[in-house]
């Protein structure tokens, strides 16, 4: 049967989804003719240049927005309409999307378009956003879906087809989810595949290869889940147990993929955990090192992620190494003992020093990750993490710095049990997997992100490669991530002030002309409130019942008093104490016209001042500059977008 498989956006664009790769392989392997349709590289390619930086991923967040998804597309039309009548040519009865976090909303806008194209075909949905599935209710009552795969389709998919070509309907498998007589229909909890030795090899062919901004790498996943469970980790949640492939699998796969691509001279594992069984990881290396031994030209660079573990001894590095294993990333995240035991990491600081030591000396690339703020860090602990760095440096390469510190990772044990580690509550509709603060408030994101530059100055300083970032820049997406941080924490200044900031680095951002853009009525506001503020703080000088008057107005406006009525009830006030009434009233009343915002009007030291949430307000000389910076910015972004074509960066003149 035919099958079409299409990878919505946003993914990232360094190599072909392997995800999407695996399925295409095991319906080949079935006997189907199956075509791929990469549109997020595809979409990519040929995007907007206000979405330019919009792939990076500490910006995937934005593909979670209904409002931001239906614009690109429909900003997009032309080319989103040619790949579906692509997608359509192929005569496939069905055609299976790849969702993600950051994908769903994506995979809906094209479902929809490819069934309005002809609704015969069947939409089949499947990926890691089905893995928990608490997502499949929703996309599934959606009029264009036909059924949802949870968890692991390599062999669930091709069986759904194939039933689907005996019968001509789609049935309830195990993992699959279907629609039947107005309900939902659940055919079982998914199978886990036990032995991946079993499972067919990846399949890149119908993918655009060129396009990949990697032109030498191949994903791999020789094994699934992890052995571990660290307590930040939702690793467990995604893949049960731990599974891996025989040495001779991973071997024949990489040799597979090695004829057939010959540029690609770099294979990239992504598994979680790729020594979770050393004795294959071993064997694999030493028949990998045959194999180049009387083949020279077939030498391949790889690269996995680790665990620190004392039977990565020195043997088995170098023979990782003599196999080529370029790079070995081990997941440290900590130099406190005290952390560590508190992460759930499995190993002590001793044999950590140990491994990163050996690997290093036996040629191999060294990397750790690191992260920062984990619920309980102090900044002891945190002097012990760069100790450590410094204490091993000649054993590192290069470090990751965790660039969301510490995430609250869904389905995680840390964000299952958020206030057994001292994390604040919140209503769960603030809850925010970044934005997080400890109960004490010691522990907030300004604060990780602090140690998280520290550490990567650092870093920088003793010469180690400090790792900057997927797609973009780190310095830039954190920019951004403080504008929304501070937007969260209820500090719009500070959130604009931000989100300024980050356009002078990315002028056509589109996404943040718009949060700024809905900043504008509450700047508006604040700035006639702010002015009034100090024609009251003038007159307050000469009133020695200023703050008396600020109580009364204030009850006054809270009883809903408008203006008007408040100044009828100081008619008996003369000269400067009416003044000063109604310039309070004034600017009492125009922030009572932002619908949602918290602020306060407090008497200190002798004058008022103003706080919006918890912010103090900015002078009217700080409110005039940032108006007038966000004035140019939005200017040059309606410019932008009347110059349509003609995208070529506007005068350095930002500021
Ligand atoms: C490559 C990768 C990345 C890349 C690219 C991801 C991207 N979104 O662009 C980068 C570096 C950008 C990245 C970033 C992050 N990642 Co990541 N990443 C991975 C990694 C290592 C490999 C993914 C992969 O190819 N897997 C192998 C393939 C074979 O598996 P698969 O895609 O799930 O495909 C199977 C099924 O899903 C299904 N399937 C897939 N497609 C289809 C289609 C159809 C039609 C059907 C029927 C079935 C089906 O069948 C396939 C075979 O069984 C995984 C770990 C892992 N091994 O999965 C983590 C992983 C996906 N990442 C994870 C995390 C936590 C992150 C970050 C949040 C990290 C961070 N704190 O910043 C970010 C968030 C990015 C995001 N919003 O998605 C988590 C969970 C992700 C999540 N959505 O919650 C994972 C599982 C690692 C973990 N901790 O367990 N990641
Ligand atoms: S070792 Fe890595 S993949 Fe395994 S549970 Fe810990 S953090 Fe997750």
């Amino acid at each position: 049967m035919k099958a079409a498989l299409v990878q919505p956006p946003v993914w990232w664009t360094v190599d072909p989804p392997l995800g999407l790769a695996q399925i295409a392989g095991c319906l080949k392997h079935h006997g189907h003719e199956v075509f791929v349709f990469d549109l997020n590289i595809l979409l990519w390619k040929d995007r907007l240049k206000k979405y330019e930086s919009l792939w990076g991923w500490e910006q995937f967040h934005f593909w979670n927005q209904p409002e931001f998804v239906s614009r690109f597309f429909a900003e997009h039309e032309a080319l989103v309409s040619r790949y579906v009548e692509s997608i359509l040519r192929t005569d496939a009865p069905v055609i299976g999307l790849s969702v993600h976090n950051g994908s769903h909303l994506a995979a809906l806008e094209i479902a929809r378009r490819i069934k309005a194209g002809d609704k015969r075909r069947k939409i089949v949905l499947g990926g890691q956003y089905f893995f928990f599935g608490d997502k499949v209710k929703e996309m599934l009552s959606e009029s264009c879906v036909d059924a949802v795969v949870c968890g692991e389709g390599d062999e669930s998919f091709p069986e759904l087809i194939r039933r689907l070509d005996c019968s001509g309907s789609i049935e309830p498998l195990p993992g699959v989810w279907i629609k039947r007589a107005g309900g939902l229909i659940s055919g079982g909890e998914p199978i886990a595949i036990r032995n991946l030795d079993r499972v067919p090899f990846a399949d890149f062919t119908g993918f655009p290869m060129e396009l990949y901004t990697d032109p030498e790498r191949l994903p791999i996943a020789a094994s699934r889940g992890c052995v571990w469970q660290c307590r930040f980790c939702s690793a467990r949640a995604f893949w049960s147990g731990y599974r891996y492939m025989g040495g001779e699998r991973i071997f024949a796969e990489v040799l597979h993929h090695r004829k057939l691509y010959p540029p690609r001279g770099h294979v990239e594992f992504y598994d979680i955990t790729a020594n979770g069984d050393v004795k294959a990881l071993h064997r694999f290396s030493r028949l990998w090192i045959d194999e180049v031994t009387a083949r020279p030209a077939r030498a391949t660079g790889w690269k996995i992620n680790a665990i620190i573990r004392p039977e990565m001894t020195p043997e088995v590095l170098r023979d990782l190494r003599k196999a080529n294993c370029h790079d070995i990333i081990y997941g440290i995240e900590s130099g406190s003992p005290r952390l560590l035991k508190a992460m759930n990491k499995g190993f002590v600081v001793p044999v950590a020093e140990e491994v990163l030591r050996n690997t290093r000396a036996a040629g191999i690339v060294t990397v750790g990750n690191f992260m920062f703020g984990f619920p309980g860090e102090t900044e002891e602990d945190f002097a012990q993490t760069l100790e450590f760095l410094r204490r091993n440096h000649a054993s590192f390469s290069r470090v990751y710095a965790s660039a969301t510190f510490t995430s609250l990772e869904e389905k995680s044990y840390l964000k299952d049990h958020q206030k057994d580690f001292g994390i604040k509550e919140v209503p769960p509709e603030r809850f925010h997997n970044l934005y997080w603060e400890s109960d004490d408030g010691a522990n907030t994101y300004p604060v990780r992100l602090e140690r998280y530059k520290r550490f990567r100055a650092l870093a920088i300083s003793l010469g180690i490669d400090a790792y900057k970032g997927v797609n973009g820049s780190l310095e830039q997406d954190h920019l951004a991530n403080l504008a929304q941080y501070h937007h969260y924490a209820g500090k719009p200044f500070s959130a604009v002030a931000n989100y300024l900031d980050y356009l002078d680095g990315d002028l056509y951002h589109d996404p943040t002309h718009r949060h700024l853009a809905e900043q504008r009525p509450a700047l508006d506001a604040l700035l006639r409130a702010q002015k009034a503020l100090t024609k009251a703080n003038l007159l307050a000088e000469a009133v020695p019942e200023a703050e008396a008057i600020g109580r009364d107005v204030e009850r006054q406006v809270r009883d809903g008093a408008g203006v008007a009525s408040i100044l009828a009830e100081c008619k008996d006030r003369k000269g400067e104490a009416f003044e000063l009434a109604r310039f309070l009233a004034r600017a009492w009343c125009s922030l009572k016209s932002l619908p949602g915002q918290s602020f306060r009007i407090s008497w200190e030291g002798g004058s008022f001042v103003l706080y919006w949430s918890q912010e103090k307000a900015p002078g009217i000389a700080d409110l005039r500059a940032l108006r007038s910076r966000m004035d140019l910015h939005l200017r040059l972004a309606e410019v932008e977008i009347r110059r349509g074509e003609d995208r070529k960066p506007a005068p350095a003149c930002v500021r």
